[in-house]
């Protein structure tokens, strides 16, 4: 028997700790109200997003720093390609948004949104101007670490991606980029110097945005470096950014996160592909079309290697084509290892969907061995971008199907979502009633795979802050949520920066009639912009 000191002893720790734990909880809102959200007669799901949830907004350096000469900056495949001829509109990134005189400019943009964090981009060849450790470029660091600075000062914080596409021309010509595995240590090299001189302040990293567009460059010729090898420029890219990704992984985990704190991951793009109909051809169809989109690069992550269906198809494909190899490259049990469970989070870019049907083709490729066609379906409203059309359940599918797919997913970060309009001769509509739209009824479907399916989603980024250089498009495709005027580069808000920063604010929408409020706030304050920005 206890003695009844010990149990008034005990009975008092008890009750201490519980209040304390109790405290604490309601403190971090661990104990949550009775969550409300109401779905309206359209299906609108009204209410709040997690409290934990996190909003933000991206660019990339090459789409707005502009500096291309300045500081001492090494030329990028983007400079030669877009200087050779390979933009629609004629055009480069050598001034985009001037971003790289403006950035406290952009801060203050950011910081007006309410956001809590600021996708952005590293230059490589700004830090190591020939892409390798023994020639870094202090004033290249420098303008990194003063745009760090003023988001944390702005209480803002810095998501950073350390590859978005604009690779060290001197990697690219002396060796092929990323087809050689030469570029692995060089990649790690890169990323450590970053975690070294930012890592104190940077919290969350990304290797890579998009694996699947940057094999496109080594693919096709419609982005640089435009290398234009069908069939087997984009595996061996792929397997080469897998592998240089996990190396640049476990140099963090091993020798960073412990005392920096931080975690790192990938962004992969995906959108959703619905089958035609629901013929056992056109639904196995569209699972190839997700294999081929994300799984080359999320089942060597969350499963471990190539997805079997990629496997097999292009080694059956490759054998009838007479080679004695498979044209996907075949990975070592170490390379296996070294790669599966390098995400701490995964990061995704989404933004539309497409109708998948079966049919074989001949030619090999990665974006032909999936033997499947993709259209848009004429019901969805285009957009700026001929590729884009705007269907948002598209995103919560895509979230949901990765949810089943990989259960080891752990989160999701939603690192761009966003919408194009061309841009307009005259004088441009800051009114952008279709984006308002499109972000109002996106979040609304990942508020959905939150709440109905349960899909773990950390954050939303909308794509993009500034309208920025499109890549093989210009100048012509227009993302932004704040307009720029590329003659004088004046930033202004668009209707849609006016809603996100509402959307922000109250995690949310709270109900129909405080929607209804909003929308003619913004319509008296863009109409009143629209008179500034060129007196009609
Ligand atoms: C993202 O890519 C990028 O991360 C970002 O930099 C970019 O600005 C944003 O989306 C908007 O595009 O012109 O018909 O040849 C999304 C994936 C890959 C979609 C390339 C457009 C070109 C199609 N993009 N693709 S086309």
């Amino acid at each position: 028997m206890l003695q009844r000191k010990t149990k008034v002893f005990l009975l008092l720790t008890v009750t201490f700790v519980v209040y304390v734990v109790y405290t604490w909880m309601v403190r971090v809102k661990v104990v949550m109200a009775e969550v409300k959200f109401e779905e309206d007669d359209d299906g609108f799901l009204y209410g709040e997003f997690p409290n934990s949830f996190q909003w933000s907004v991206a660019t990339s350096a090459y789409q707005v720093e502009g500096g291309a000469d300045q500081g001492g900056r090494g030329a990028s495949i983007w400079d030669h390609y877009s200087h050779v001829g390979g933009i629609a509109d004629g055009s480069n990134g050598d001034v985009a948004c001037d971003s790289y005189n403006r950035h406290k400019e952009d801060v203050a943009l950011v910081k007006q949104l309410g956001v809590t964090s600021y996708r952005f981009s590293i230059s490589w060849s700004r830090v190591l101007p020939t892409g390798k450790i023994d020639n870094i470029n202090e004033e290249g660091i420098s303008y990194y670490n003063n745009l760090i600075n003023d988001l944390i000062a702005a209480n803002i914080q810095p998501v950073v991606t350390l590859y978005h596409w604009d690779l060290p021309l001197a990697l690219q010509n002396e060796f092929g980029g990323w087809l050689s595995d030469v570029i692995i240590p060089l990649f790690v090299d890169y990323a450590e110097l970053c975690f070294q001189r930012y890592g104190d302040r940077v919290k969350t990293w990304i290797t890579l945005n998009e694996p699947r567009v940057v094999a496109s460059g080594y693919e096709t010729k419609d982005m640089a470096p435009g290398l234009n090898k069908l069939g087997v420029g984009g595996y061996r890219s792929s397997y080469v950014m897998l592998k240089a990704h996990a190396r640049a992984y476990h140099t963090y985990v091993e020798r960073y996160k412990q005392t920096q704190r931080g975690r790192i991951g990938i962004t992969l793009n995906c959108d959703w592909g619905v089958p035609h109909d629901a013929t056992p051809l056109n639904k196995e169809a569209s699972t190839r079309f997700m294999q081929w989109y994300i799984g080359l690069y999320a089942h060597p992550i969350y499963v471990g290697g190539w997805p079997k269906v990629i496997e097999d198809n292009v080694g059956e494909k490759s054998r009838k084509e007479g080679r004695s190899e498979s044209r996907l490259p075949a990975f070592a049990q170490a390379e296996l290892d070294d790669i599966i469970g390098t995400s701490d989070f995964l990061g995704l870019n989404s933004y539309t969907a497409v109708i998948v049907n079966h049919k074989r083709k001949q030619s090999p490729g990665l974006f032909t061995d999936s033997d499947i066609t993709t259209t848009l379906d004429a019901s969805w409203p285009p957009s700026g971008s001929s590729w884009l059309a705007i269907y948002p359940p598209g995103i919560r599918k895509v979230l949901s199907w990765i949810k089943g797919e990989y259960p080891g997913y752990g989160s999701i970060l939603i690192t761009e979502n966003g919408v194009s309009e061309t841009d307009q001769s005259g004088c441009f509509n800051l009114c952008d009633q279709f984006r308002v739209n499109f972000f109002k009824n996106y979040t609304n479907n990942v508020l959905k795979a939150i709440r109905y399916d349960g899909v773990n989603v950390e954050g939303y980024t909308a794509w993009s802050l500034l309208d920025n250089f499109e890549w093989a498009r210009g100048y012509k495709e227009r993302f932004g949520i704040h307009h720029v005027d590329f003659n004088t580069l004046k930033r202004t808000p668009k209707a849609s920066a006016l809603f996100y920063k509402r959307l922000v604010e109250n995690n949310g929408i709270p109900s129909r009639g405080v929607l209804g409020g909003w929308m003619k706030e913004i319509e008296g304050e863009c109409a009143r912009e629209n008179q500034a920005l060129c007196g009609t």
